[in-house]
């Protein structure tokens, strides 16, 4: 990879920290209170306790080398109802984390949302309600001014997919909502605003931010590399799915084109919100680089029994890693930067006391392959980011499901890690050329 390639790993708030007395309350620690809501019936009130651990974390990510950490912070953390009144032992602690980032020469990537809204802003119709976005600009400002020295890479909204259509679509994640889509595609439109008030607060205050946001979405994997078939896979990437927040371009679009895809304005414009071009000049404000969640890839092997499949039963599709990149810059222009990928896997620590995770190696291994290959075929990466550092609250899938290179062991919070930490830290020593 070109010198300077970032090298990371990444969390989220709510699924790491636990310290939940210490913070006001997000919809998740509603969620999670509902019985039947999380497979077993966890949630992350503890999680892996890196409001008190964080120091071991880091350390960790030290001893492994990284270039980069991205966290999220918990917005009910900063302010516990949401608005208004900010707490600052919420900021001490990520102020402190950057500290200690800093110190060990790990670049702070921070993601303003990853899905802990606060509770007290929810019961006043959350994402429905107009002041949404001026809501989460004042949240991007109070952290911005204090964390603007320690850090210059922002990341405003994690998967918006997950959290308006899982969560306020289809009812399977937190606040565990099944509206109708003329509400939450009015939300959608507000979480955009909201974003792109955010860049602007970002930008004022941090004149040298770098700043993007993280979608997500699988790829369609062309058949073969004819032109056809490559201009089938990009066509169906960026065209309206029948869940409408699966569709790339709806999110993606109107950040980066300033406009909502044709497709999605010709079946939706009726029940869609009063759009005008002064939000989209909000929502398209200039972004420095295109951040993208993938983990698979769709289409290519769908009918091939006994594909290789991971723990949570996705496709293995190393090719995602390339396709999706490719097809992103080409549509976006902007540089790309893998925000989140990686694997569940059954991880056990053996009787030697380690955690043989050969899988996960393999999979890192063939898909940044694919990335690098992207690289060679001249699309611009700045970095790339694995899901996740350690084990944690995998949402309603509770602790079933291990994403982590360093395993947690959720009742003592001792962290070990995995065989495939010391691989990465030997591909990022190498910056890539052993792959
Ligand atoms: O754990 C999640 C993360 O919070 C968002 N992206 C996908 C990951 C794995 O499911």
């Amino acid at each position: 990879m070109d010198d300077g390639f970032i090298w990371g790993a990444a969390s989220a708030s709510y699924q790491i920290e636990g310290g939940v007395g210490e913070r006001g309350l997000s919809v998740w620690d509603m969620y999670c209170r509902e019985p039947g809501r999380i497979l077993d019936g966890s949630s992350g009130d503890v999680a892996c306790d890196a409001y008190h651990r964080w120091k071991d974390d880091v350390a960790i990510m030290k001893e492994i080398g990284l270039k980069a950490y991205r966290f999220s912070i918990s917005w009910p953390r900063v302010m516990p109802t949401g608005q208004g009144s900010v707490s600052s032992a919420g900021l001490d602690y990520y102020e402190r984390l950057c500290e200690t980032l800093a110190e060990a020469k790990i670049q702070p990537w921070v993601t303003l949302f990853h899905w802990d809204f606060p509770y007290e802003l929810y019961k006043l119709g959350g994402w429905m309600n107009s002041e949404s976005p001026r809501w989460f600009e004042d949240y991007a400002d109070a952290v911005t001014r204090r964390l603007g020295k320690y850090v210059r890479h922002w990341i405003t909204i994690n998967e918006p997919q997950c959290f308006i259509g899982l969560g306020h679509a289809g009812g399977e994640h937190a606040p565990g909502l099944k509206y109708p889509l003329w509400d939450t595609l009015l939300m959608s439109h507000n979480v955009l605003l909201a974003h792109g008030r955010a860049v602007s607060k970002i930008r004022s205050n941090i004149p040298d931010a770098r700043v993007g946001f993280a979608p997500t979405g699988d790829v369609p994997i062309p058949r073969s590399i004819a032109p056809e078939d490559i201009e089938r896979a990009r066509r169906e990437y960026f065209s309206l799915k029948d869940d409408v927040f699966w569709d790339v371009a709806f999110f993606s679009d109107p950040v980066f084109l300033g406009k909502y895809p044709e497709d999605v304005l010709s079946k939706y414009g009726a029940i869609m919100p009063k759009i005008t071009s002064e939000d989209m000049d909000v929502i398209s404000a200039p972004l420095d680089f295109c951040g993208q969640n993938i983990y698979r890839g769709e289409g290519a092997d769908a009918r091939n029994h006994g594909r290789p499949i991971t723990a949570a039963k996705w496709g293995i599709t190393p090719e995602s890693l390339y396709w999706g990149p490719r097809f992103l810059y080409e549509r976006y222009k902007k540089p790309i930067v893998i925000t989140e990928n990686g694997l569940s896997c059954a991880d056990v620590v053996s009787l030697d006391g380690r955690v043989h995770d050969s899988n996960r190696i393999d999979y890192l291994n063939r898909y940044l392959l694919e990335y690098k290959r992207a690289a060679k075929d001249g699309v611009p990466l700045i970095g790339y980011f694995q899901w996740c550092l350690t084990d944690n609250f995998e949402w309603s899938k509770g602790y079933t499901e291990r994403f982590g290179i360093v395993y947690c062991d959720f009742v003592t919070g001792v962290r070990i890690r995995k065989d495939s930490s010391y691989w990465y830290a030997d591909v990022i020593r190498a910056n890539g050329h052993n792959l």
